[in-house]
This record gives C-alpha cells, structure tokens and sequence, in this order.
C-alpha cells in the first residue's frame, strides 16, 4: 500500500501524518520543481529518498516523471528531451526506483468541471460533466480549474502550459490518434532500453476522462489501446497503471477483467483505485472509496490484483474532503487514509480466506 505525496514543499501533509495510516508501506512522489523536460539531478532525487525514508516509508515509485509537450507533437526538438529522460531514468534507478509512471495525454493532464461538488452528507468532491465542457473554452476551463484548487497546485498539472494553450490545440491540430501512437512508440523504443538497464517498469498512466476533450486525441482509452500500446515494444518494462477511475468512468471498461488480463501478461505495475459515480455516460462524480458508494465493483477490483497476485504497488486515489479538511483538490489526508484502509481491509479478508481454503484442502 502506498500513498502520494507531492514533496514537503508543495504537500501541507507530512510524512509524519502518512506513516501513521495503518499498513502504510510507501510514498509515490515527484520532483515537481524541475521543469518538464530537463533531468532529474541526482542529489535532489537522493534528498526525496532520505526524507521518505527517515519516515519508515518505502522509496521505490514515481508519479510521475512528465513527457515534454515536444515529443507527444513529434516535433523536431523531442530527441534532447528524451535524452534528458532517458538519463533522468538512469539517475532514478541509481537511487533504487522500481516503477515510474507518466501519461501521454495531449495539452491536459487529468480534467474535472467541478473540484468541490457538495455531496449530501456536507463533504465535496471532484466531479466532471460533458455539458460543462460543450459549452467552455480549453482556456476557460483551465482557469475555472486553477480558481477552483483552494490556492494549491493542482496533481500533475503543468503551470507553463497555461500561456501556450492556443499554440499547443493550434499543433495537434494535424494529430490524430495513430499518429499520437507513433509519436509513443518512438518515445517508449527509445526509453525502454534505459529503463531495462536502469532496472525500471514504466507504468503509463490511463487518460482521464478516457475519451478525446476539445478534440485532442487520446489514446489511453480502452483495452484495445491498451493492448496496442503495451505492443509498441515487446519488454516488461513497457508496461501500465490502471487508475479505476480513469479508465472506469467509461462503462465500457470492464475494470477487473482488464486487471487480470494485463496482469497476467507481466505488463501491470502500478495500482490506482478509486471509486466514482456515474450517473450517466460522461457525467460522473469522485466518491469514497467503499464499494457501495459508486459505480466501480472495488471488491472485484481487489480480487482481480490478489487473484495475479500483485506484488507492486497499490495506491488509495482521489479522496473526497471530509471532517472540515482543505487541501490539494483529491489529495487530502483524511479520506484516502481511510480508503488506504478499507483496500486493506479487502485484501486481509482476501488472504485469510485463501489461507482457510488452503488449510481445508
Ligand atoms: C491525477 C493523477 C494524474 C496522474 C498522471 C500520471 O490525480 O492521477 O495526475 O498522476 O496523469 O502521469
């Protein structure tokens, strides 16, 4: 079990709070200082590790080292980028990371309408509507996104891109998607054999929503897509993050059997779950990570990594805000602590009824 944590700089939790959630093992963090696209300096990576650490805490995945803008376009500039991430790769697992996970989502990273939706019971949560995005701007969007974050960053977002909006839905213009695959599958050959020497799984992340916004292409949609991108270079260390409420908030996506399915072919490294709600296709809304309060059969989700026996790691996802708390938009303490329990407390039922079955036998 591990839980993020953007750096003790940019985070207001301390590692000091996450080491006491019960079974916490690891911190998923980042060095979201350097700027995208430049590597990642040994010393400041060895620093993160030694923080961590001093907390009891496992060092070993990374979420996420971003991909420059330059290479998702193709655009001639991209090679020194991927050098610098190829070395970025080497100097990680010099530090002894095991899973760095990235995206190849075009402009945006993820995408909500709403970053405090008030549920019921007086919490908020992140939610996203189709029709709210029909009838808004990239720019506006993005802005209503940064007025909305309570003052703090938002999760992998990228503050440079905001003034070069325009420039950058201008480029993809001539993009579609099997061009957006060839521009991945120029980056992963050149990556992988670094990540193989560095002892590194990659773990691309799902687009999230996973359909095409504003008409950039997206490819990180389906288990088809899925399949193509994990063909784009045959090695274990091309390999996926399944976020349940990325890939999830398509119905179409049947979460368990594509946990088994790519867990099974060795090409499954990282574990986001999470719960939403669907009220219907492309309206939705982040819930509590209990599997009665959304769409997404968590149990089944659970199951599916214990059944592959997964031994990577796992990580509770977007929390609601709960008990007054106000922080980064989905990244609170309180409830992703309890959603790091309740996912434990399925994985313990889990394993005590295989040990009773084993005894029987
Ligand atoms: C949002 C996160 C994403 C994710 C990146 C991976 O909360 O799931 O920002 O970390 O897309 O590169």
């Amino acid at each position: 079990m591990s839980f993020r944590w953007f750096g003790k700089n940019e985070d207001p939790i301390p590692l000091a709070h996450i080491c006491q959630i019960p079974g916490m093992k690891a911190v998923v963090s980042a060095l979201s200082e350097i700027p995208v696209g430049e590597v990642w300096p040994m010393e400041a990576i060895l620093e993160l590790k030694r923080d961590i650490e001093a907390h009891g805490l496992l060092f070993h995945t990374i979420e996420s080292v971003n991909v420059h803008e330059d290479i998702k376009l193709g655009l001639a500039t991209r090679d020194r980028y991927i050098e610098n991430y190829r070395q970025t790769l080497r100097n990680l697992g010099t530090a002894g990371v095991k899973v760095v996970c990235y995206n190849f989502m075009p402009a945006f990273d993820w995408l909500r309408t709403d970053l405090a939706q008030t549920l019921e019971d007086g919490s908020n949560t992140m939610a996203y509507d189709e029709n709210v995005i029909l009838g808004l701007t990239p720019e506006k969007l993005m802005q209503s996104m940064y007025e909305g974050s309570n003052g703090f960053e938002l999760a992998g977002w990228e503050k440079e891109r905001f003034g070069e909006l325009e420039k950058v839905f201008a480029l993809y213009k001539a993009i579609s998607e099997d061009k957006l695959f060839e521009h991945l599958g120029y980056f992963l050959r050149a990556i992988i054999p670094a990540a193989e020497e560095s002892g590194i799984k990659m773990a691309i992340h799902p687009d999230d929503p996973p359909w095409p916004v504003f008409g950039l292409p997206r490819i990180v949609t389906s288990k088809e897509n899925l399949e193509r991108i994990v063909r784009l270079v045959d090695s274990p260390s091309n390999g996926l993050a399944i976020c349940t409420g990325s890939l999830g908030a398509n119905p179409k996506n049947h979460m368990p059997e594509i946990i088994r399915y790519f867990g099974k072919m060795g090409r499954l490294h990282f574990g986001h779950v999470r719960n939403i709600k669907i009220d219907r296709q492309g309206v939705f809304y982040e819930t509590s990570h209990k599997d009665d309060c959304g769409t997404i059969d968590m149990y089944e989700v659970m199951k599916a990594f214990h059944d592959i026996g997964f031994k990577g790691p796992i990580r509770p996802d977007h929390g609601r805000m709960i008990w007054g708390e106000a922080g980064r938009p989905g990244y609170g303490l309180y409830d992703r602590a309890l959603g790091a329990v309740y996912l434990q407390g399925l994985w313990d039922a889990m394993e005590r009824s295989a040990d009773s079955q084993e005894m029987k036998r």
